[in-house]
């Protein structure tokens, strides 16, 4: 048995490098089963997980609602185009999504497969309804691999070699108290952006991720964002907040921004939305999403019918009683402890994050000892990942099913991980 199962590990490592481009990279791990906050290996190793397929398993692998609202739905049909037959999953997402919509607005929805998708529709649905083109993101943003939403990332490692990179898009700082960018800082570089580069007058959105996921798990300040708010109002600009990452109960509420007291014109949302089937959506009040004409917005696939079938369930699950609460709970255990591992390995630098989205920066911007750890950690059975520009930052995402007995093995683990990187 271990043997047969030790050859598939194999042959899958083999098959990868054989047939799939070195540019997707990949960790050492061949997964077989997952179940709710753990995964099992081709060789029957069990591992912790803390990456929910990157905040795509909020609600656990294998939530039961989830796979019997897929099992059902996967009987009566699974495809039809939404443009060419309509059916009530996808109308129901849109409904749910306006039921949970975070402000006073009539909204409407337009469902996609994946966050980057979402991301360019969100630009084109704000570059109609506003007549104009420019498009202002932040320092450390992450908003997709696409060629639009490329020129919208911050990190060489997603653009480099792939250009010419869409125009007409303008990068402005964005709060990082940790290594001393202040709210106002921050403030002052969007001014000098609109004095320097581009009028805010041509500007169709901008799009901020509420707590940043790729660039370092870096929360905004409260302070940051209604000012961005209200100067979106003042100058006719689309405020697009990106909850690809942060949403879908990350932080213990529905949509991160919930917690920064602002209605955003416009949401994307994806990840857990599909429950670990493609579905993204942008969500935002119904004069925006109408302003494209009939046919400029589409796609086969985008909202597939059992995708949201699948987001039925998730969004269910999110929104019911209880479900705050133990993600509250959850954020309190892992604060605890990360507060603990930084005051004994003396390599960290930084615990932050807002809910259950957290995260431990190492002082030193250099992406080595957080490989080292995340390394050491798969081989004692957690599955962790890094982030940050840097690549110095150890991220924690496990699924909010997690027992509190997981959550601990887990962290034990971090513990160990961070004491075999050699930074104890
Ligand atoms: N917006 C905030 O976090 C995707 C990227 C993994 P897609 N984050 C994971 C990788 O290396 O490609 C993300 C995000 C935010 C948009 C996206 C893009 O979502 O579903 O990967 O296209």
């Amino acid at each position: 048995m271990r043997v047969e199962e030790r050859t598939s590990t194999e042959s899958v490592r083999r098959g990868r490098e054989r047939y799939v481009p070195r540019g997707v990279a990949t960790t050492d791990l061949v997964v077989t089963r997952a179940w709710g906050a753990r995964i099992w290996d081709a060789d029957g190793n069990e591992y912790i997980d803390f990456a929910g397929g990157i905040a795509c398993q909020n609600l656990g692998h294998g939530s039961a609602a989830v796979v019997r609202a897929v099992h059902e739905q996967v009987d009566r049909y699974l495809h039809q185009c939404f443009m060419v037959g309509m059916y009530e999953p996808y109308v129901a997402v849109a409904e749910r999504l306006d039921e949970l919509w975070p402000g006073d607005a009539t909204t409407k929805s337009l469902l996609l497969n994946s966050g980057a998708e979402a991301i360019e529709n969100a630009v084109k649905i704000a570059r109609a309804a506003t007549g104009r083109s420019g498009v202002v993101v932040f320092d450390r943003a992450f908003h997709g691999r696409t060629n639009l939403t490329m020129a919208m990332t911050s990190k060489l490692v997603y653009k480099q070699g792939f250009g010419p990179l869409a125009p007409d898009v303008y990068r402005a700082p964005a709060p990082y108290p940790y290594r001393g960018v202040s709210t106002d800082d921050a403030l002052h570089g969007l001014e000098l952006l609109f004095k320097q580069d581009v009028d805010p007058n041509d500007v169709a959105c901008l799009v901020l991720e509420p707590v940043q996921g790729e660039g370092g798990f870096i929360p905004m300040t409260a302070e940051f964002v209604q000012a961005l708010r209200e100067l979106c109002t003042r100058h006719g600009i689309v405020y697009v907040d990106d909850e690809v990452q942060a949403g879908c109960g990350r932080t213990g509420t529905v949509w991160a921004i919930e917690r920064f007291e602002i209605e955003p014109d416009l949401i994307v949302s994806g990840k857990t939305l599909g429950g670990g089937l493609p579905l993204a959506a942008v969500t935002g009040r119904a004069e925006l999403m109408d302003a494209p004409h009939p046919g400029g917005l589409g796609g086969t696939f985008g909202g597939n019918p059992v995708a949201c079938a699948a987001a039925l369930a998730v969004l269910d699950e999110l929104s019911a009683p209880g479900f705050r609460e133990r993600a509250e709970q959850i954020a309190a255990v892992l604060r605890t402890k990360l507060d603990e591992l930084a005051a004994k390995h003396a390599s960290v630098g930084e615990v932050r994050g807002l809910g259950a989205m957290l995260a431990l920066e190492l002082a030193e911007q250099s992406g080595d000892a957080a490989r080292a750890v995340t390394t050491a950690a798969r081989e004692r059975g957690l599955v962790l990942l890094s982030c940050g520009l840097y690549g110095n930052v150890i991220r924690l995402l496990p699924p909010l099913s997690a027992t509190d007995e997981e959550l601990e093995r887990g962290l034990a683990i971090l513990d160990d991980a961070l004491g075999d990187a050699g930074s104890g």
